[in-house]
């Protein structure tokens, strides 16, 4: 087949869905290899092809409309098809397309991304965030956060620090740092992994970890608990850091009680270890706030971000570096032999800086906090009365519920049936997109959604849990 063929001429972009769905797909099975991704079973089926998007919605090349409440990938924040982003790109690649930062230069895009960001970062027990570090994606910025912190520990004379702790069911990216860091088995499966000096503490997840009849409270701080008695094990002073999302995303939205974080810094502050807060997705109006760990009240040293500070139309991450560590690597610290070609791209810095004014100027950070979010906890919470949902909780605009076999005892469906698939499958032809993490479904939705738009969501949320309950009981799954 002559690619060629599908490739549309510009007037034709804006009709891309009546491209040839099978060509497309044939193409994409002979060449393409796709992220977590079983390819053989994905050649049987057929991709899906995405063609594109506005709003909070996108087509596929069969013309269906799927209202996308997954934002992508946790990172549409500002919604689809905003010509100031484009805008911001075009102006940027006429003027200067690219420029490195090494070798004694910089570009002006990224030296006012770098000063807008440590204006946005919320000042906490008097610490300051003021310089940033510029990578493309939320692995490459933990891959930096790990040579960050060891050469952190080097400089203050302390090399035996080295182990970094993390949590099972944590995401934190593909790289070989980054999914060391990141709690999923099934990667560490895959290549010897994790690296050494990585290791892992259970999650705060009250649905699964909770004793029976303890309270929310108790058992965030038991869960917080489970760091100290790591630190003990390994050693206080061979401990350099401890990483977590805000809200664990990928994980299935595991959303911690109030009482960890602020058991967890204690216990941070006790033994002197670094708190990195990868907020990869849980930053940029995520959770309400520009950045979450103003949300929960800690202090951390380093923040992970990518994904929301473009809004995901051009690749961009970085770390934002707190005071104790920025003054160990700026006074002690000589070169830091470490950085990437595109670190502080001009494009995407501008594309970023174009969505961050985008969202101040529409206030969408407030708008989740204020109306929206909690508009969405009320409407989201209805779904507690639905037969199949054992629990159903949201914080700012992300949002995960479990399905259930019997909401009396939360008794689980048996995994092989793989209740969330079916749920999602639904999803899909009704005209949604929901996750499903085992039988967890999620959502994270753009941050330009309407009153209307979440009961729109809300519908076709109903739907397909009715339409995944009437499977079930014909299959005998349920009375
Ligand atoms: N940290 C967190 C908290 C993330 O959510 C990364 C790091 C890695 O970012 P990059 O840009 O390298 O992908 C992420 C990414 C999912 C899913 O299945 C989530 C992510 C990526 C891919 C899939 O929910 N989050």
């Amino acid at each position: 087949m002559n690619p060629s063929t599908l490739i549309a001429p510009p007037a034709l972009v804006r009709r891309a869905e009546q491209q040839d769905t099978k060509a497309i797909q044939a193409l994409d099975s002979a060449h393409y290899l796709h992220p977590f991704t079983d390819h053989a079973g994905l050649a049987s089926r057929g991709a899906r092809v995405i063609t594109r998007a506005d709003n909070i919605y996108v087509w596929d090349s069969e013309g269906a409309k799927i209202l996308d409440a997954m934002s992508g990938l946790w990172c549409v924040n500002a919604g689809y098809g905003r010509k100031e982003l484009a805008d911001a790109a075009y102006q940027q690649m006429m003027t200067l397309p690219f420029y490195n930062s090494f070798f004694n230069t910089t570009n002006v895009p990224a030296v006012q991304l770098a000063t807008k960001l440590a204006s946005l970062a919320p000042k906490v027990g008097g610490r300051s965030f003021e310089h940033v570090f510029f990578s493309s994606s939320g692995s490459e910025s933990n891959d930096t956060n790990v040579r960050m912190v060891r050469r952190y520990w080097d400089l203050l004379g302390q090399p035996q620090r080295k182990v970094i702790i993390s949590r099972n069911n944590a995401y934190h990216g593909s790289t070989m740092a980054g999914a060391s860091l990141g709690g999923m088995g099934g990667m560490h499966a895959q290549g010897d992994l994790p690296i050494p000096n990585i290791t892992h503490i259970e999650q705060p997840y009250f649905f699964e970890n909770a004793r029976p009849g303890e309270s929310e409270a108790d058992f965030g701080r038991r869960a917080a608990g489970w760091l100290e008695a790591k630190i003990l094990e390994v050693g206080a002073d061979k401990v350099a850091a401890f990483i977590a999302e805000p809200v664990q995303g990928a994980g299935g939205v595991i959303i911690p009680p109030e009482t960890y974080w602020p058991e967890i810094q204690r216990i941070v502050d006790q033994y002197g270890i670094l708190l990195i807060s990868d907020e990869v997705i849980c930053a940029f109006g995520r959770l309400g706030h520009w950045f979450a760990y103003e949300k929960f009240g800690y202090r951390p040293d380093l923040v992970t971000f990518a994904k929301g500070v473009t809004s995901g139309y051009i690749p961009l991450g970085g770390v934002m570096v707190g005071d104790r560590v920025a003054r160990v690597l700026i006074e002690k610290g000589g070169e830091f032999n470490h950085g990437y070609t595109y670190s502080g791209h001009p494009v995407a810095c501008a594309v970023a800086l174009a969505n961050l004014e985008l969202m101040e100027r529409e206030n969408l950070v407030g708008r989740v906090k204020d109306d929206t979010g909690p508009y969405l906890a009320r409407r989201f919470a209805e779904l507690k009365d639905h037969p199949l949902v054992g629990g159903a909780e949201t914080c700012g605009f992300v949002a995960g519920l479990v399905l259930v076999k019997n909401k009396a005892t939360n008794a689980m469906f048996d995994a092989d049936l793989g209740v969330g698939m079916i749920c999602r499958g639904h999803c899909f032809k009704n005209g949604l997109i929901m996750r499903a993490v085992g039988d967890r479904m999620i959502i994270a939705p753009p941050l330009v959604m309407t009153h209307a738009q979440i009961d729109e969501m809300m519908a076709l949320i109903v739907r397909c849990l009715d339409a995944t309950l009437d499977d079930l009981r014909s299959a005998g799954e349920l009375a």
